[in-house]
């Protein structure tokens, strides 16, 4: 082992894993032994976090058990990939400490005066969140948790996602939650909307906004009269007046990680894919938990080497392996089972048309305003085109979804629905119909986050990788 790096060949790949700027040498030396012990199956964190997790009211317990799966689902699915970039120790290193150190880091931001934001959609503005010093973060929804309390309280035919995030409260298992000095909902699909109606009674800080529900002019104005209001919100909660210079610091930073993560995902265009799905996928959620100056940093940093692995011609998959997009719901953490059974099954996903990849990160805020007016204006306009199912009509999702099966050289299309999530699923019919038109092969599945179902989806998505194989 080195101060900055470490090197571990018995594990059958070698594995080489850089110290990211800001983290402090012994900090960095404990947790990259975690993630050895992730691949030793060892239990995934140590003792050192207990008491922070008691003070914010986590059953230890159940988060042990959580913890316990996290750990194993990562190191049978991420850590059993070949050729991974170097890189991707970084993200290895972050998953590894998502409930450690991540949350130390927001504990000692908080004792230091700064706020936390906890959100479940990328219409909440991170831009207007940093202006204000604050920080935001996505709250955990990616996995089944306390499913029999969740369906005391919620009806059954809700989705996977909604049902994360009330099984996540009530098994007390997330520490993000638990540390947000403000949980935003908003007003997107009917689940959600009348699920806040009940997470009000168990959480005591949930903010909901409204959104609009088509993209007319009275739908901006909702928009624009909602994200002032949440400006003085986060205001009111930071004690921070939001002004020109600061709004446009937080454009900036904001903007950086989105053009980062841009960057890889237009790198993915190469034949053979540097990066698998998977691990575009992490970084892809990762880009909602991570501090923002440090993900930036070390999303392009994975890009660099990325370009090289482009020059010489080299990736996890073979050239001319099928190349699939993923379009639909977003897979928040670990939510990783179509992406691994679609992989282990020959093909590689060259892109993710989703709110954990491309819908939430393609478009940038314009930052070259110099008023608050102006540059509210352009953070409305940019969340205004964001193309999330719950707008009726949508017809610019169809158009993306198209646009980046070209763009992303891919040879078929997975429709990714949850399972009772109507917005997409209603879509994804239409979505198939104009796809298949076009002569665009694609595959409509709808899951939910159990595995029951694996060896009936693998059949599938087998088939249907064989089929554009041609
Ligand atoms: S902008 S996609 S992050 S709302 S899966 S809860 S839609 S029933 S998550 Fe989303 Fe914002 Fe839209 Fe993106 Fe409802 Fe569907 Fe469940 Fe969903």
């Amino acid at each position: 082992m080195t101060k900055n790096g470490l090197v571990d060949e018995k594990i059958g790949q070698r594995v080489r894993i850089e110290r990211p700027s800001g983290y402090d040498a012994s900090i960095w030396i404990r947790s990259v032994t975690r993630i050895f012990d992730f691949q030793k199956r060892r239990k995934p964190m140590s003792e050192e976090y207990r008491s922070m997790w008691n003070e914010l009211g986590l059953d230890l317990d159940a988060h042990d058990m959580l913890l316990g799966v996290l750990g194993k689902g990562y190191q049978d699915i991420y850590l059993a990939q070949k050729d991974r970039p170097e890189g991707m120790g970084y993200f290895d290193f972050v998953l590894s400490e998502v409930h450690g150190l991540r949350i130390k880091e927001l504990m000692d931001e908080k004792a230091a005066g700064r706020k936390v934001i906890g959100s479940f959609c990328v219409f909440v503005p991170e831009e207007i969140v940093r202006a204000a010093d604050a920080t935001l973060v996505g709250l955990c929804t990616g996995a089944d948790f306390a499913t029999e309390e969740v369906e005391k309280i919620l009806p059954r035919n809700t989705c996977s996602l909604i049902k994360s995030a009330f099984g996540f409260k009530l098994g007390k298992v997330c520490p993000y939650l638990e540390s947000a000095d403000m949980i935003v909902g908003e007003n997107t699909c009917d689940g959600k909307k009348k699920s806040y109606e009940i997470l009000k009674d168990l959480v005591p800080n949930l903010y909901v906004m409204d959104l609009p529900q088509m993209k007319s002019s009275e739908g901006r104005a909702v928009l624009r009269a909602e994200y002032f209001r949440f400006k003085e919100a986060v205001e009111e909660l930071t004690g921070v007046t939001i002004d020109a210079k600061r709004l446009k610091k937080g454009i900036e930073i904001v903007n950086n990680k989105r053009k980062a993560i841009h960057r890889l995902s237009l790198l993915r265009k190469a034949d053979p894919a540097p990066i698998s799905g998977l691990d575009a996928l992490l970084a892809n959620q990762v880009f909602f938990y991570d501090d923002p100056v440090r993900y930036t940093d070390s999303v392009n940093k994975i890009c660099d080497e990325l370009e090289s692995r482009i020059e010489k011609m080299t990736g996890p998959f073979p050239k001319g392996a099928p190349r699939i997009l993923m379009s639909g719901c977003p897979m928040a953490v670990p939510n990783w089972k179509l992406p691994w059974i679609t992989e282990t099954s020959g093909a590689v996903i060259v892109g993710e048309e989703s709110c954990v990849g491309e819908r939430g990160t393609r478009n940038l805020t314009d930052d070259s305003g110099n008023t608050i007016e102006e540059l509210m204006q352009a953070i409305i306009e940019r969340h205004f085109k964001v193309d999330c199912a719950i707008f009726t009509p949508n017809p610019d999702r169809l158009a993306h979804v198209e646009e980046m099966f070209r763009e992303y050289k891919a040879d078929g299309v997975i429709h990714y629905g949850l399972q009772f999530c109507q917005p997409y699923i209603a879509e994804s019919m239409p979505v198939e119909k104009a796809l298949e038109a076009k002569g665009i092969p694609t595959l409509r599945i709808d899951t939910d986050y159990g595995m029951e179902d694996e060896g009936q989806l693998k059949t599938r998505v087998e088939a249907f990788i064989e089929m554009v194989k041609g």
